[in-house]
């Protein structure tokens, strides 16, 4: 199963983009496609027009489109469920110890990572970035 996860500008910008990959990882996700990306408004308005009504949106789009941020399409058994375990909760101060936004994130906004948060979401975020044709095979490995 597949899951699409951002690294967002806040993370790729302090120098955490090794760091938080390696996480993953190690949680048994496999990355089978990357693309490093510098959104557009238009690109990161559309991504989270789930959220257009929300207070924070606007403030949102202009983060998301501040710098670089690595798209990751992401697959492990479980992925979408499993990946917003490892990343911990959208507060980092409320995050468990461990997750990726208790390590890397900085505030509720700048929080390092986003991880679609359903099986439907996952399938349309990851088409948001990828072709199918992008996405890599599984094969070889200890995978
Ligand atoms: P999550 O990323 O944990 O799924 P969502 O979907 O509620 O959380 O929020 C999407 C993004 O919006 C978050 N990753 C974060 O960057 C931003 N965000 C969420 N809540 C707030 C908030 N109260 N203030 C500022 N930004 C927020």
């Amino acid at each position: 199963m597949l899951t699409l996860a951002i690294i967002k500008p806040d993370a790729v910008g302090a120098g955490y983009t090794g760091k938080i990959l390696a996480h993953l990882e190690g949680a048994g996700f496999v990355i089978r496609a990357a693309r490093l990306v510098k959104l557009t408004g238009a690109q990161a308005a559309g991504f989270y027009e789930v959220h257009r009504e929300r207070p924070f949106y606007r403030s949102l789009v202009t983060f998301m489109t501040s710098g670089p941020a690595l798209a990751l399409a992401l697959e492990r058994d479980d992925a979408v469920a499993r990946l917003r375990e490892v990343i911990g909760a959208t507060d980092p101060a409320e995050a468990k110890p461990g997750t990726v936004r208790k390590l890397y994130a900085e505030s509720k906004e700048r929080n390092a990572i986003h991880a679609s948060d359903s099986p439907e979401n996952a399938a349309r975020e990851v088409a948001f970035f990828f072709a199918e044709g992008e996405l890599r095979e599984l094969s070889g490995g200890r995978h």
